[in-house]
């Protein structure tokens, strides 16, 4: 079997779960091509060896770079903070390496479009690219699109999509990179918002049109974190500017005709990852929840009326998409595992030669979502998504 030499750009949460893709997608999976962990990298010498080491890659650099110039890197994954994705995932592009890129795809449409364009160039010399939304391959996500697709639930008329986390509740929790305009580009509308846009979409088979949406930065100033953060960290005494949205709520039509109703906030008390979906249809509905993420629930609204109601689907059998790859009936699967589904269909992907999914340009359209929820919260008019 052929190697795929993975260089790896980042080790903090995202980084971490990568690792864990990269190393178990063969072990679980009958791979094209076996993944190498060959290079880890990170700007702090000692701390990205620790890393290295912990996470079990080979070798390490400091700068990104240099992990572009290196012969056994075939493939490189992106998990750095979203204003580095467009400089270091066209360069790779460019050097003829495919690319895994972490969500949201870009920090700005420019960016994205760039991003894109560049995808394209790569992709007619075989070189392929995709945006980590890994929500798409949780099993029970998964099976509701092929539930849709299959015309289950008829046409679809409405679409509810929350995204619910509680991190910065406490107005004393510190400012991590992700409060930082200039590092994440928005806030929980571009870090949780774009995956139930992404999700929404994917199920769904439609696009959003246009939207008209609201942002709000409930608590604008926090203490500034005593060492680089990521979800968490300890407050020093400086405070600085909270220069993101808190939350984001808005509207959107669907090109199919569906209604959409969206939220994303990290000040829901209580609700920790909460991605809770549900789409009413002609013929029927489907609900899903992360918090629950083995389970789909359907309603077959053709059903007799006296038996009818919501079916609590356990997306743990081996007819269930991925689910064949892991335990028996029933044993349920969690948060990594999405992770281990997207290394198995990025490197089938190219080892067949095809173009993955989501590409580049599927996160450009998301992308132009986000940016016209923006605009729209600003203009307090209805914002259209071009096509
Ligand atoms: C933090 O809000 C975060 O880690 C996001 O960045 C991820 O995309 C999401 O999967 C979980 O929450």
């Amino acid at each position: 079997m052929t190697n795929l030499g993975i260089g790896l750009i980042g080790y903090a949460f995202m980084g971490a779960a990568h690792s864990q893709a990269w190393r178990s997608a063969p072990r679980f999976f009958d791979l094209p091509l076996h993944p190498d962990l060959n290079v880890l990298c990170g700007r702090d010498a000692e701390a990205v060896r620790a890393a290295a080491g912990k996470l079990g890659w080979s070798t390490t650099e400091t700068d990104w770079r240099t992990l572009l110039e290196r012969d056994d890197v075939q493939l490189v994954d992106v998990c750095t903070p979203g204003d580095s994705h467009a400089e270091i995932a066209i360069a790779a592009l460019e050097a003829g390496k495919h690319v895994l890129c972490e969500k949201p795809l870009a920090n700005t449409v420019a960016e994205a479009e760039a991003m894109a364009a560049a995808a394209a160039k790569a992709a007619a010399g075989g070189i392929r690219s995709m945006v980590g939304f890994t929500y798409r391959r949780v099993p029970a996500i998964a099976l509701a699109r092929k539930l849709v697709a299959d015309g289950k639930i008829g046409t679809v008329r409405h679409v509810r999509a929350q995204y619910l986390q509680d991190w910065i509740a406490d107005p004393e929790a510190p400012l991590s990179w992700r409060l930082d305009k200039d590092k994440a580009g928005s806030g929980a509308l571009g870090d949780i918002g774009a995956h139930i846009v992404d999700l929404t979409q994917f199920i769904t088979g439609d696009r959003i049109a246009e939207v008209s949406g609201r942002l709000e930065t409930f608590v604008k100033e926090r203490p500034k974190p005593e060492a680089h953060s990521g979800l968490s960290g300890t407050a020093s005494a400086e405070r600085g500017p909270v220069t993101v949205d808190d939350a984001a709520v808005f509207l959107a039509t669907f090109r199919g005709g569906a209604l959409g109703v969206f939220e994303a906030t990290r000040f829901a008390t209580g609700r920790k990852n909460a991605i809770r979906i549900e789409i009413n249809g002609s013929k029927g509905s489907l609900a899903f929840d992360f918090e629950d993420m083995n389970l789909l629930h359907f309603y077959d609204a053709t059903e007799d009326p006296e038996t009818a109601g919501f079916r609590r689907i356990l997306a743990t059998e081996p007819v269930h998409p991925y689910v064949a790859g892991w335990w028996p009936p029933g044993h349920l699967l969690g948060y990594e595992h999405g992770f281990t589904h997207q290394v198995v269909d990025l490197v089938t992907a190219i080892a067949e030669g095809k173009d993955p999914e989501p590409s580049f340009a599927d996160g450009l359209q998301v992308q132009r979502v986000l940016a016209a929820v923006e605009t729209s919260s600003t203009s307090r008019q209805w914002q259209e998504i071009p096509e």
